[in-house]
Parts: structure tokens; C-alpha cells; sequence
């Protein structure tokens, strides 16, 4: 066996960030940038002799030569085998499915989601734990730590693995398993959900369109939706996974899902529509001319559970990341079951998944899932509606609306402000901090401020503590308007300003939601001096 040790030099910007470490794909190039980060990794998670890795990506631009160069290097550094997804694929909540289904010592998984791919596009790369879940803090930050100090790492010199068939080859001493990146994750849905219910619904013209944004997905939603479901061919559109996504970006939203969406908004527009993201783990949910937000879809589910086969004992809890909308608070209040307000990231909702306390977990940001896995899962949810509307045999709009009825609605928009400055970006975040003492108690017409602070967690199972995740500016009639700066970005910094208000009265249901937040938006543009600060007049994106 060939083992080399290669000198290195430290890079000094290999913090993970929100999920993970992503840069553009020329900074990865970079010779010894991609080893440097997965010696870090192997380096601080303390894998024992001879255990198992599990290995897939997006398939996005680069994902096959860092597939190659970590199955060397995991061959160097004592690993005994890897599963890797076939063609170097796997979905995210896929890789977590793998990694729980053979209890494997834990997995890399290569993605940067939803962003745009491509030699000029993101990469990213991250490490996630035995539970499948995302490395938790403590250990992302052992390993930017590792990479700040490191000299060498370890490679193993040998020819590339053929990837594309399903074969047991031999690298080293290591293993290397190829598996189906598909079969496994399918078989978990059809335990969870009533297939059969939903074939029935499909054969009896109910019409859906899914789109893969040709991103990672596209194969899961054949298998899953095509194959096992019986929707029609086509239901699955852009279905091909590309390496740059086909050019487009690949992230599910009312945006970038433009293709989609002028199905669902069209004459004869299907019944129901949906989409994922990059890595698969993120959706959107529409029905006929109509937008579910990802705040509302997760209480929508919390509502439903117990008519879904996977959830029909009931939810244990529920947890939401702070910026979320309180919609699902409010049903976790009627069902008499806890709820929890995370930091941003899916790698808070581990600890409290594996502790027992909460079944059911949620992002404003198009993220849903529950413990079948500890990634946020975009099929997943696809499934979860399409059973309960199988049960409810109502329309995806009549059912939001009885929901609002039921519980009220929480009307919630975010403005991004992608690629400002960082300093500018910066400057607006101390501003509001340093504003707090003035803030709380002053009124904006109907909207009188009650308090505002920067969200710390502290997490219940662990008792760890993450501190500025965020800054709250908490209305007296639970209004809310939160600002963060992005982790996930890759140039410059991104604000994102998240606007929530509720309303009870079911005659003022029907609003568009920018018409109901136009106060809380002037509010958030004036107390930030955002505008004159960044020199933005409008964001980028507004979901
Ligand atoms: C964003 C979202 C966050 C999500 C994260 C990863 O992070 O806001 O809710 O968990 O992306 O999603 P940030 O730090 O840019 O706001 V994925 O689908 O990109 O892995
Ligand atoms: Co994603």
C-alpha cells in the first residue's frame, strides 16, 4: 500500500458555516484546499479503525474528483469501507437515511444546496455524525480549528474507483461498496406513508407536477412518484440532474422555481405542485394557483400527523428555528405538546430528534422533516401532503384556509439582501444592537415594540450554548421582525430580514401577505437604516 504524506499549509478561511463548508469551486480547486478540510474532519472526529463512511454529493461540478480524492484519503486514514451512492450520488436526506439505515460511523456529504453550480458556481462539503444528522457545533468547530493548524495529510496513491456500476472493490484495505443511492431512501418513504392511499388519489385524476429543478432529486421522484406512485410520466419535470443545474438555481422558491410555477398559476393548472432544491432536502408546496409557506406547510403537517400512517401515534413535539413563523406554536399549544425555537440550521434539531422530544422540525426557509431521518427532507414532504390530501380528499387551499380558520394566520415574507459589503452589512447589525435600549417601548402606529434581543440558545439536551443567532425585535401583539446574516452565502454578505404578523380575523385571511406586512416592512427599512447603510434599495430576493 501506498500511503503518501503530503506537507500542506493552513488556508485560514475553512469555517463551516450554516450546513457545512462552501466556497466557489475555483477556491476548492485550489491545490490542497479540498484535502486540507476532509484531513480536518478525519482528524477531529475520531473514527475508529476500520469504520464505515458513507460518501455521496449533489452531483453538481466537482463532485466526482473530490469523490475520488476522499475515498484515497479515507483509504489512508484507516477507514475499512465506504458506501458510496452510485455516480457518487446521494441526496442529502438521503446520505442521512444511509448513514442511520447501516449504522455506519457517520458520512460526507458533498453540496452547496441551493446554489448555483457549475465551474463558476459553489461546492461544498460537510461532515455528519452516526445519528445522520449534521456535525453539531462543538465538532465544526474542532475541525476549523484542525484546519487553521494543519501540515500534512495522508493520501493514498492508487487509480481512480469506477463509480458508475454497483460493484465491492478494494482501495487499499478499505472497501469500497457502491450502492443504489435511490433504493434505500424509497423503501423508509414507503414505510412512513400510505402508498397505496396515494395511488388511489393519483389514478383518480388527481394531477401533480414535481419539479427536480435538474438537481439531485430528479431520480428519487421518478423511483418514488413515477415508478411506485403510478403519476404519470412527466409528473416529474426537469428530471435529469445536471452538474450546473442546467444553469439555473437550484433552490425551490416562488423565484427560482419559475418553471413551475407558471404551470401551477396557468389555465388547467395541476392540483397539486412541488419542487426541491440542490441537495434535495428542501421543498415547496403549491397547489392550483395557490402558495403554501414553508412556516405554514410544517404546522400544516403538525396538524395533520395523525392521519399519516409513519405519525399516526402522535407527535412527541415539534421544533422550529427561531426565525420560522410561531405557526406551528400555535398548534403544538392546541395538541398540548412542547415546542422548540432553534438557531438556523438543521444541526440544532439533532440532539433534540435523538433525545425523544420532538417528531416533527421545520425552517421558514423551504425546510421540513422529522426524525426518519436528522436531515430536513424534500420528498418527504411531498409524500406527507399528497397522504393527507389522499385522506382529506380537499384541495391544498381549502385546507390551508380551514387551518388559518382554525388557528389563525400568520402572515410572513423574507427580504434578502444578497452580496453587500461586508462591512456595510455588518454596520447595520451593530446599529440595531446598539439601538436596543431605544427600541423597546417605542410604538410605530399600531405596532408597539415589547422587546428586542440577540437569540441565544441554549440547547436542552446538552446544555451548550450558541449566542448571536440573530436579533429580535418582538411586537406586543406577537408581531416580529428578525434580522440574520447569512452562513451559507459565498460572496459577500447577505442580510436576510424575516417579517412575521398574525391575524386572527378570518375576513382579513384572504390578504396578500406583502399587503399585510407593508408596516412591518417600513418599520424594519427605518429602525435598521438598512437602505442608506447598504446603499440597497430593494433586496434581492423576497420569498
Ligand atoms: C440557509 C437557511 C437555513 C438553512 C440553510 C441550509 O442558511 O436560511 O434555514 O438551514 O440555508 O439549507 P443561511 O445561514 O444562509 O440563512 V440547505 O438546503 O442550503 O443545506
Ligand atoms: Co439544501
Amino acid at each position: 500500500m501506498n500511503i503518501r504524506t503530503v506537507s500542506t499549509q493552513p488556508f485560514s478561511d475553512q469555517k463551516p458555516g450554516t450546513s457545512g463548508l462552501r466556497k466557489k469551486v475555483t477556491t476548492f480547486q485550489q491545490a490542497h484546499y479540498l484535502e486540507n478540510f476532509v484531513q480536518s474532519i478525519f482528524d477531529s472526529v475520531n473514527a475508529p479503525q476500520g469504520a464505515t463512511l458513507v460518501l455521496g454529493g449533489d452531483g453538481r461540478f466537482y463532485n466526482r474528483e473530490a469523490i475520488q480524492v476522499i475515498l484515497k484519503m479515507a483509504a489512508a486514514n484507516g477507514f475499512g469501507k465506504v458506501l458510496v451512492g452510485r455516480g457518487g450520488i446521494l441526496s442529502t436526506p438521503a446520505a442521512s437515511c444511509v448513514i442511520r439505515q447501516y449504522q455506519t460511523f457517520g458520512g460526507i456529504i458533498l453540496s452547496a444546496s441551493h446554489n448555483p453550480g457549475g465551474p463558476d458556481g459553489d461546492f461544498g462539503i460537510k461532515f455528519n455524525g452516526c445519528n445522520g444528522g449534521p456535525a453539531t457545533e462543538s465538532v465544526t468547530e474542532a475541525i476549523f480549528a484542525k484546519s487553521k493548524a494543519i501540515s500534512s495529510y495522508r493520501m493514498l496513491d492508487a487509480a481512480d474507483v469506477p463509480l458508475d456500476l454497483l460493484s465491492e472493490t478494494t482501495l487499499g484495505n478499505m472497501k469500497v461498496k457502491v450502492i443504489n443511492p435511490v433504493s434505500d431512501y424509497a423503501d423508509l418513504m414507503e414505510s412512513l406513508f400510505d402508498f397505496g392511499a396515494i395511488r388511489s388519489l393519483l389514478q383518480g385524476g388527481f394531477k401533480i407536477r414535481f419539479d427536480a429543478m435538474h438537481a439531485v432529486n430528479g431520480p428519487y421522484a421518478k423511483e418514488i412518484l413515477e415508478r411506485r406512485l403510478g403519476a404519470p410520466s412527466g409528473s416529474v419535470m426537469n428530471a435529469v440532474p445536471l452538474e450546473d443545474f442546467g444553469g439555473g438555481h437550484p433552490d425551490p422558491n416562488l423565484t427560482y422555481a419559475h418553471d413551475l410555477v407558471e404551470i401551477m398559476y396557468g389555465t388547467d393548472a395541476p392540483d397539486f405542485g412541488a419542487a426541491s432544491d440542490g441537495d434535495g432536502d428542501r421543498n415547496m408546496i403549491l397547489g392550483k394557483r395557490f402558495f403554501v409557506t414553508p412556516s405554514d406547510s410544517l404546522a400544516l403537517l403538525a396538524a395533520n400527523a395523525t392521519l399519516v400512517r409513519g405519525y399516526a401515534k402522535g407527535l412527541a413535539g415539534v421544533a422550529r428555528s427561531m426565525p420560522t413563523s410561531a405557526a406551528v406554536d400555535r398548534v403544538a399549544q392546541a395538541l398540548d405538546i412542547p415546542c422548540f425555537e432553534t438557531p438556523t440550521g438543521w444541526k440544532f434539531f439533532g440532539n433534540l430528534m435523538d433525545a425523544g422530544k420532538v417528531t416533527l422540525c421545520g425552517e421558514e426557509s423551504f425546510g421540513t422533516g422529522s426524525s426518519h431521518v436528522r436531515e430536513k427532507d424534500g420528498l418527504w414532504a411531498v409524500l406527507f401532503w399528497l397522504n393527507i390530501l389522499a385522506v382529506r380528499k380537499q384541495s391544498v387551499e381549502t385546507i390551508t384556509r380551514e387551518h388559518w380558520a382554525r388557528f389563525g394566520r400568520n402572515f410572513y415574507s423574507r427580504y434578502d439582501y444578497e452580496g453587500l459589503p461586508t462591512e456595510a452589512a455588518n454596520g447595520v447589525m451593530r446599529h440595531l444592537r446598539d439601538s436596543f435600549g431605544t427600541l423597546a417601548g417605542t410604538a410605530f402606529g399600531r405596532y408597539s415594540i415589547q422587546a428586542c434581543d440577540d437569540f441565544s440558545y441554549t440547547d436542552p439536551v446538552d446544555g451548550s450554548i450558541s449566542n448571536g443567532q440573530g436579533i429580535r425585535i418582538l411586537f406586543s401583539d406577537g408581531s416580529r421582525i428578525v434580522f440574520r446574516l447569512s452562513g451559507t452565502g459565498t460572496e459577500g454578505a447577505t442580510l436576510r430580514v424575516y417579517l412575521e404578523a398574525f391575524e386572527s380575523a378570518v375576513s382579513r385571511h384572504h390578504l396578500d401577505a406583502q399587503e399585510a406586512l407593508k408596516d412591518l416592512i417600513r418599520i424594519a427599512l427605518h429602525i435598521s437604516e438598512l437602505q442608506t447603510r447598504t446603499g440597497r434599495e430593494q433586496p434581492t430576493v423576497i420569498t
